[in-house]
């Protein structure tokens, strides 16, 4: 392994600020909240923090819309806080990771307030501004450029009557997408990052980084049946100069500079653009997050629910190990905070299974190769929360479909309500549980969203003391990546593909070899494996139950064994 492939035996942990810590009472997270809770995570032993977007920002997109890339959010601190912050990390070992959101900025950003102040003015060009369709009137319905319709529900275009335009927003309104056309653009945005790197940051998580080059026909997308407006995504995701700008990103950005960490966040991205992508000596990123396991219980439409078909998910994931065996490097992850909880989406989260399930999906996950990302409380295995009606969602993209669905595609409420349940964003987004106390610790004030009311069981406090709890079953995962070198470097190989209760894999490296078995099921199921005789006296590294008879594993239990194998 490369020594500049230092993130290869990296744990990454992802800090949402505003559901983290309060630490002035307003309900809303922050920084200082964060420094507060520093040592949990050194325990934990990550090795790098990821901050969701902490820049100032209307918050119209929690964040994700950012009004000036080179400051700090007045609600999460400033950036004296921030260097205090870093400095903290930096001296637990750690390293910290930025959110970049550079697809789009927000409207409020100085930049498109000048962009859409006149047609001719020099940051016009800086964003994507169209007239109406031919001989459409504009400003009236269908007289957007294109039939595309925007993430968060409605059309991806916003008619700006000041200059008689639309421009062009894949996300919210008030996240108008970027024109990396434009050479002043990106030369803006790469001064930007010099400057977070001058700063000390360790590198950037790069939102929907693979939508940033457009075909600049901007041609109409397909409609499909049932849907208001077209999936433009054929003309963005994976764009034509999409390979040449994150080339010109590394050269202008991070060449000469070492011990960073990058990864593109890449919605629709295939395993064969991936290799492209994090092959190293391309200099592009190291990194990319693939959507495939997180789209398997979709259906075709990304609002329809389909129970997870656990062939399907190793299919899936097993094609991500074969595809970046020889070249590059997958991330791995389960949740984020776009995701709803794991533990509630393939687990089990009722009171019987929810410890062994989330112990069992981590284990599943982290020994898989690549580098794993912990989201905020899964190491708790937090859950869903039970939300009632569409008063308790906050998330823009919630209260968005809900509308188009209801207003223009003739679904009802409790339909509707019954998949931003079990997807909903905001699942992920309900504070941190640090402890039993009535806002779990994570505000004296009122919380900006609710806090589970699991929280009295589910929570940092007891589980830090409970030697069997979900945050030592990922602190002994962490550990082990550091200190057993199959598990970051090993090969993988998938075993039983078409067994759609049991997920088993070997690894190895050299001489050792490790085999993962984890029953998705609450039953107890026997893994017919070659060699199982010998494995089941091989040495038992790790599981979450009763060491099992002849590989019958009981309900949601995960085994991890080590053996020496000769060459
Ligand atoms: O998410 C991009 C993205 O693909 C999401 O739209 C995701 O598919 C969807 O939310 C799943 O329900 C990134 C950020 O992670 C997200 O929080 C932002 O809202 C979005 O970009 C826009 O910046």
């Amino acid at each position: 392994m490369r020594s500049d492939e230092w993130w290869k035996k990296a744990v990454v942990y992802q800090i949402y600020p505003r559901s983290f810590a309060d630490s002035d009472g307003d309900g809303m997270g922050d920084l200082r909240g964060v420094i507060d809770h520093l040592d949990h995570l050194a325990e934990l032993g990550v090795d790098v923090l990821w901050f969701s977007p902490i820049y100032p920002s209307p918050q119209d997109d929690n964040g994700y819309d950012i009004s000036d890339y080179q400051d700090i959010e007045p609600l999460f601190g400033d950036l004296a806080t921030f260097d205090e912050l870093l400095a903290g990390v930096h001296h637990r070992g750690m390293k910290l990771i930025m959110d970049l959101v550079v697809n789009h900025s927000s409207d409020e950003h100085a930049w498109f307030q000048e962009s859409r102040s006149s047609k001719d003015g020099p940051k016009r060009d800086w964003y994507w501004w169209r007239p109406a369709r031919d001989g459409m009137e504009p400003g009236t319905p269908g007289a957007e450029p294109t039939n595309w319709g925007s993430v968060f529900g409605g059309p991806a275009w916003e008619y700006d009557e000041k200059t008689g335009e639309y421009y062009l927003h894949l996300f919210s309104r008030k996240q108008p997408d970027l024109n990396w056309e434009n050479p002043e653009v990106r030369e803006a945005v790469y001064a930007m990052m010099r400057w977070w790197l001058d700063r000390g940051v360790d590198g950037f998580r790069m939102d929907v980084i693979n939508m940033i080059s457009k075909d600049t026909s901007l041609p109409d997308g397909r409609l499909s049946a049932g849907t208001a407006y077209a999936d433009g995504s054929a003309a963005y995701v994976g764009g034509p100069r999409l390979h040449e700008f994150l080339q010109e990103m590394h050269r202008e950005v991070f060449a000469g500079r070492e011990g960073l960490l990058t990864v593109g966040e890449m919605p629709g991205v295939t395993v064969d653009e991936a290799r492209l992508h994090t092959d190293p000596a391309r200099q592009e990123i190291d990194m990319v997050f693939q959507f495939d396991h997180v789209w398997v219980d979709r259906g075709t439409d990304p609002w329809m629910l389909q129970p997870l078909q656990l062939t399907k998910l190793k299919a899936i994931l097993g094609r991500w190990q074969a595809g970046l065996a020889d070249l590059g490097w997958n991330s791995l992850y389960w949740n984020n905070h776009d995701q709803p909880r794991v533990v509630s989406r393939y687990g089990d989260d009722g009171p019987e299974h929810r410890v062994a399930s989330a112990k069992m999906l981590g284990a599943v996950l982290h020994l898989h190769r690549g580098t794993p990302y912990v989201y905020q409380g899964e190491e708790l295995g937090m859950t869903n929360y039970p939300f009632g009606g569409i008063e308790d969602f906050r998330d823009i993209e919630a209260l968005g479909h809900y509308r188009q669905a209801l207003d223009l595609e003739g679904r009802t409420p409790d339909e509707v309500l019954t998949v931003l349940r079990a997807r909903g964003r905001d699942n992920a987004r309900t504070p941190m549980q640090w402890d039993a106390s009535p806002q779990a610790g994570f505000t004296t004030g009122t919380p900006w969203l609710a806090v589970n009311p699991n929280h009295r069981e589910i929570n940092a406090a007891a589980q830090r003391d409970d030697p069997d709890s979900v945050f030592h079953w990922y602190r002994q995962l962490i550990e082990l990546r550091h200190t057993e070198p199959v598990v970051a470097g090993g090969d993988f190989t998938m075993l039983l593909p078409n067994d759609e209760r049991l997920y088993a894999f070997t690894r190895r490296l050299d001489d050792t070899e490790l085999l993962v078995i984890g029953n998705f099921t609450g039953e107890t199921v026997g893994a017919e494996i070659e060699d199982a005789a010998a494995w089941s006296s091989a040495e038992l590294l790790l599981t979450n139950a009763a060491a099992p008879d002849d590989l019958r594993l009981g309900p949601w239990q995960v085994v991890v064994y080590r053996r020496t194998v000769r060459r």
